[in-house]
């Protein structure tokens, strides 16, 4: 079994070779070399944690599965996750300064080079994805479904879906309970469910370990939520490499609004368990899973 950190270094190993990333194509424009790449690099090589694609590698480990073969289905989750972050930040979003322990994307860059870097990102994702299958023409078939899972968990009925309900209900729109695990459970856990279903897709898998990679991710997403909510207001702005505080000043619909500190507490305990419970049903001993589950409940970053 590897750790996270060794999976974490495959994909950037990997990042470091995408074409699209590493240079801006041939209509290099003097007075401002490199500036896509550049901004593209500056938020995805600013040191996340890689965890969306680690959890992919791994879950092809588990299967049975040619981690190798899975590794630019990996890096496209990573370049599709930075990209959210990057819009998310925005100031007609959360308006953000600080990410990563670093200035955000726009700060650095300007709004509108920000919003194409996140742009080029999404659409790097895809086309990394597609040379993939286009390179294994044997494999086509097993990489167009797991391209569409990636698609569905960034999509109108995932991310995009959860992060609209999120922007609306912290403009004058009271939320409830449900409207905050619909906002969590799609711009979060899907992030998490959808990329864990591609490597199933990748690996052949039945209908069983589908379903429990699905219930683990949609575990672990909410989870790894309520935590981030819980440190919005516990954790330490120099370990987590964020504003901390905002969501409370903003009155924002969030686990702890919702439910309350202790509320929140109980509630991440009730989705560890259920990620367990998950892990139960995966192939061997789901070690990796387990570990990482354990470690989330503890999390200081
Ligand atoms: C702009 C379509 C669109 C969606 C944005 C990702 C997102 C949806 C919002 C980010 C807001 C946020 C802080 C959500 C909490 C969960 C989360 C996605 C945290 C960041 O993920 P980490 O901790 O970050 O894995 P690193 O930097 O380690 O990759």
């Amino acid at each position: 079994m590897n750790t996270l950190k060794e999976y974490a270094a495959k994909v950037n190993e990997r990042l470091e070779q995408i074409p699209a990333v590493v240079e801006d194509g041939r209509f290099q424009i003097e007075q401002m070399p490199g500036l896509l790449s550049r901004s593209m690099r500056y938020s995805l090589s600013a040191g996340g944690k890689r965890l969306r694609p680690s959890m992919l590698l791994a879950a092809v480990d588990m299967l049975g599965g040619r981690t190798e073969d899975a590794l630019d289905f990996a890096c496209a989750v990573e370049m599709i996750h930075t990209y959210s972050l990057v819009h998310d930040d925005l100031p007609a979003m959360d308006n953000d300064t600080l990410r990563r322990g670093r200035p955000t994307n726009h700060v650095l860059f300007g709004e509108g080079q920000a919003i194409l870097a996140g742009d080029g990102l999404l659409n790097c994702a895809f086309e990394t994805m597609l040379d993939a299958a286009c390179a294994h023409p044997d494999r086509a078939a097993d990489y167009m479904l797991a391209m569409r899972e990636i698609a569905r968990g960034a999509g109108v009925t995932g991310m995009i879906a959860g992060q609209v309900m999120d922007l609306f209900c912290e403009r004058g729109h009271t939320g409830d309970a449900d409207a905050l695990e619909y906002i969590q459970y799609g711009k979060t856990a899907c992030m998490f469910i959808y990329p864990l279903r591609a490597a199933a897709r990748l690996c052949r898998a039945g209908e069983g370990e589908l379903q429990a990679l699905t219930d683990y991710g949609r575990a672990f997403g909410l989870l790894f939520q309520a935590t981030d909510d819980l440190l919005d207001v516990t954790g330490v702005e120099e370990k987590m490499g964020k504003t901390l505080g905002k969501d409370a000043q903003s009155g924002k619909l969030t686990c702890v609004s919702a439910y309350g500190i202790e509320g929140t507490r109980a509630l991440v305990a009730r989705l560890h368990a259920q990620a367990l419970s998950a892990v139960g049903r995966f192939p061997g001993d789901g070690a990796f899973f387990k570990t990482l589950v354990d470690e989330m409940v503890n999390r200081t970053i």
